[in-house]
């Protein structure tokens, strides 16, 4: 089974690293979100694309949910002595990840190279594919002003409420030509359990990937990220609530009606699979919150086993 996985952000991350864990890498396209990254001290930063190297290389710092494993920051400390800004903390080893992209970059390789290059380097068998390699920016709408994504995020740490969301950049950005291949290709197009507004957001929004969702074969199955009315992390909740959206996993499944034939939702959800299947898709009940590595593999194995064509 070849899986594409459209993913940003701790969830499908996680997921991710689920299906590492069952699948041969070349099986495996990871289709990422880019809206999140940032220029800082001159570098490319591409948390999502860093948040999926580091897990799938068995490097993430699991508590903190981004960054190296026993990561310091001296070089941090030194920034901010030359009153460098201090709110985006860059661990030394993780600093060598962003420089060495940025230095790939500027010898003229793309977003979706550097990556590609660097997950060879850590033993990463999966194909991580930026979405696009054009800038994209999310930008958020709130209460205090137009911001930055990782401004609101980190900065402000998502209290503002958000208001609209922007994608900067969208109109001239072309999506990677190698994930829309690698939907275009599998046999099974999973939308991971990520922030459907600024994780899975910015990446259907590229016309040419929603397309070739769209336009793929396989069977298309959605993961809800909301589990008993909540998101297990960050302001998925919140944000779907300002938004108008219902923060459930049915508002989660109408925001996705018409896109996938599937849509995933956890056992504490279980009374809501009438209200999902009224949509036009299957509802499958499962236990989706994974707590250890075990829980990955075994979500993303009743993942492909529900939908096995008939
Ligand atoms: N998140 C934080 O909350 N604080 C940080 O200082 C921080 C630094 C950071 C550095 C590199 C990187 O790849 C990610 C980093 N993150 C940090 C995580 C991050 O920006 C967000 O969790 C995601 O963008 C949301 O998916």
């Amino acid at each position: 089974v070849r899986v594409a996985l459209l993913a940003g952000g701790t969830g499908g991350t996680k997921l991710a690293h689920g299906f590492a864990q069952v699948l041969p890498g070349d099986d495996l396209a990871v289709i990422v979100n880019v809206g999140d990254d940032l220029e800082l001290h001159g570098l490319h930063v591409s948390p999502d694309v860093d948040a999926l190297l580091y897990t799938l290389g068995g490097l993430i710092d699991t508590e903190r949910g981004w960054g190296l494993r026993g990561d310091t920051f001296t070089a941090h400390a030194m920034l901010e002595r030359y009153g460098a800004p201090s709110w985006f903390r860059l661990g030394d080893a993780d600093l060598a990840t962003h420089i060495h992209r940025t230095h790939l970059m500027r010898a003229g390789a793309t977003l979706t190279e550097a990556t590609a290059a660097m997950a060879s380097t850590l033993g990463i068998g999966a194909r991580v594919l930026p979405a696009t390699d054009d800038p994209v920016r999310t930008r958020v709408e709130t209460d205090a002003g137009v911001l930055d994504f990782q401004d609101y995020f980190v900065r402000l740490r998502h209290e503002p409420e958000v208001r609209g969301v922007q994608l900067a950049g969208l109109e001239t950005a072309r999506a990677s030509a190698s994930a829309v291949e690698a939907i275009a290709a599998a046999d099974l197009v999973v939308i991971g359990p990520s922030n459907p507004v600024v994780s899975i957001g910015p990446i259907l929004a590229l016309p040419e990937l929603r397309a070739a969702v769209e336009a793929s074969s396989a069977v298309r199955v959605a993961v809800s990220p909301i589990v008993a009315g909540a998101a297990l992390k960050g302001p998925a909740d919140r944000m779907l609530r300002s938004l108008g959206h219902e923060a459930t996993a049915l508002g989660v499944a109408k925001m996705y009606a018409g896109l996938v034939h599937r849509f995933v939702l956890d056992d504490a959800d279980a009374d809501l699979a009438r209200d999902v299947a009224a949509l036009g898709m299957e509802a499958d009940v499962l236990p989706t919150v994974m707590r250890t590595e075990a829980d990955r593999a075994a979500l993303a194995r009743a993942v492909m086993e529900v939908s096995r064509p008939a």
